[in-house]
C-alpha cells in the first residue's frame, strides 16, 4: 500500500482510475472538471448525461462518488465525486472526507489497483488547501487501513504547484 503526492495534471497521469471534482449537475465545469472533460473527450459528457437520464436523475449528491469509464484518457476510470462548496456554507470536513471514502468505495468497486485525486473541494468550491490534504490523507489512511486486502493499494494526490505539495507532504508526514 502506498499513498503519495505529485506534482502535475490529473489527466495526464498514468493510473487506472482518477478522481474528478464534479459539481452535483455532473455535467462539465471548470478547473479540474473542466481539464477532465477537454481530455477525456464528448463521450465522457454522454456517459454522465446518461447517469442522469437513469441512475443520478437528480444528480450526486455531496461527498458522493460514481463511475464512468475515461475514454481518451490515460486512465480507465473517471470517479466522479462533488466536494461540499464553502462558499454556500457547506463546511462540514465529514462531507469532504466522505468525498475521499466513497470514491475509495467506487475505486474497491471496479478493482482498479491505482487511484489519483486532486485537492476535491480546494478550488473554486473554495476550501483551505491545509484543510483538503490533511482530511484526504486522513481519510484514505483509514480506509486503507480497513480494507487491507482491497484494491486500491496505491493512492496518489496530483496537485498543480509546490505549494499544494507541500501541504500534501507535510499531512502525509503527520502520524
Ligand atoms: N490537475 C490537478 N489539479 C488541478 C487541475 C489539474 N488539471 N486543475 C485544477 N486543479 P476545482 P472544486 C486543482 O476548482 O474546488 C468546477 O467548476 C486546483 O488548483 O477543480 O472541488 C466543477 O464543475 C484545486 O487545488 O474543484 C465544480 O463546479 C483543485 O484542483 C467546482 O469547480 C480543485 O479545484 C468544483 O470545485
Amino acid at each position: 500500500m502506498s499513498m503519495s503526492v505529485e506534482i502535475g495534471d490529473l489527466t495526464r497521469v498514468e493510473v487506472d482510475a482518477v478522481v474528478n471534482a464534479a459539481n452535483s449537475m455532473l455535467l462539465g465545469g471548470g478547473g479540474v472538471d473542466g481539464a477532465i472533460h477537454a481530455a477525456a473527450g464528448p463521450r465522457l459528457l454522454e456517459a454522465c448525461r446518461r447517469l442522469r437520464n437513469t441512475t443520478h436523475r437528480d444528480g450526486l449528491e455531496v461527498g458522493d462518488a460514481v463511475a464512468t469509464p475515461a475514454f481518451d484518457l490515460p486512465a480507465s476510470w473517471v470517479i466522479h465525486t462533488v466536494g461540499p462548496n464553502l462558499h454556500r456554507g457547506q463546511d462540514d470536513p465529514a462531507r469532504l472526507a466522505s468525498c475521499f471514502a466513497r470514491s475509495l468505495d467506487v475505486a474497491a468497486e471496479l478493482d482498479v489497483r491505482s487511484i489519483a485525486f486532486p485537492a476535491v473541494s480546494a478550488g473554486a468550491y473554495g476550501w483551505p488547501i491545509t484543510d483538503v490534504a490533511r482530511i484526504a490523507v486522513m481519510t484514505s489512511r483509514g480506509w486503507l487501513a480497513e480494507h487491507p486486502e482491497a484494491s486500491p493499494q496505491d493512492v496518489r494526490f496530483v496537485v498543480l504547484d509546490e505549494r499544494a505539495r507541500d501541504v500534501f507532504d507535510a499531512a502525509l508526514g503527520m502520524a
